[in-house]
């Protein structure tokens, strides 16, 4: 059903470190198709009807990680979708996996991760960021109570997959706390490196 090379490039990193604002840049330059899990959900969502609809949104409010069979499933449709329209291949996995969980299960269901984007950020940075998104979004999780257990979850639950990861030796590290286009010179040096 996938096609056998799909390669894979995961982006982690806390809230409001960036992953979106970069993945958006390398959809511009390299041959990537962007799918950020929390993206998906927030459709899903928003879907008239959707079995899941209400459950997302209390997971997301609370900071909490959805049950990883929601996130799975929509993903993989993503990339089948991707697949079967224009051939993709190359994809850039935004905030996910975020708990060990799903992290194995996309391994053994979908395909490893070839490369793991890992941006880092001091928690101040990342909270000035999404107050200030916040005042426009209209995200519900944009709200200080929200983004400490955000915060909360990342260090709990999402750390341990990038320490995962990093036994893997495939993670590289990227300060965030720098210009958006900074931040951006640096991602495309460690692709370059990486040859990916
Ligand atoms: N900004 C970005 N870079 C900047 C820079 N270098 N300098 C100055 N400003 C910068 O950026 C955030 C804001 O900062 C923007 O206003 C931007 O302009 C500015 P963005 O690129 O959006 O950061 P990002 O890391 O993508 O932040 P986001 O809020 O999307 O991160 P989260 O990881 O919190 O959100 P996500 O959408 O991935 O997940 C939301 C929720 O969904 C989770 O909390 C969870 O409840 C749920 N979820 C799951 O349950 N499972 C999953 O697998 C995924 C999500
Ligand atoms: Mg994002």
């Amino acid at each position: 059903k996938y096609p056998e090379s799909i390669n894979i490039v995961f982006v982690l990193g806390g809230p409001g470190s960036g992953k979106g604002t970069q993945c958006a840049k390398l959809v511009d330059d390299f041959k990537f198709i962007h799918l950020s899990a929390g993206d998906l959900l927030r459709k899903e969502q928003n879907t008239p009807g959707s079995e899941f609809g209400d459950l997302i949104a209390h997971f997301i409010k609370e900071g909490l990680i959805v049950p990883q069979e929601i996130t799975i499933n929509l993903l993989k449709n993503a990339i089948a979708e991707s697949y079967e329209k224009n051939g993709g291949r190359n994809f850039l996995i935004d905030g996910f996996p975020r708990k060990m969980d799903q992290a194995l299960s996309f391994e053994k269901i979908v395909s490893e991760g070839k490369l793991v984007l890992y941006f880092e950020c001091p928690e101040e940075v990342m909270l000035q960021r999404l107050l200030n998104r916040g005042k426009t979004s209209g995200r519900a999780d944009d709200n200080l109570e929200s983004i400490k257990k955000r915060f909360t979850t990342f260090i709990q639950t999402s750390m341990p997959v990038v320490e995962y990861f990093a036994d893997q030796n495939k993670v590289v590290k990227v300060n965030c706390n720098e210009p958006v286009d900074a931040v951006y010179k640096h991602v495309v040096q460690q692709f370059k490196e990486k040859k990916i």
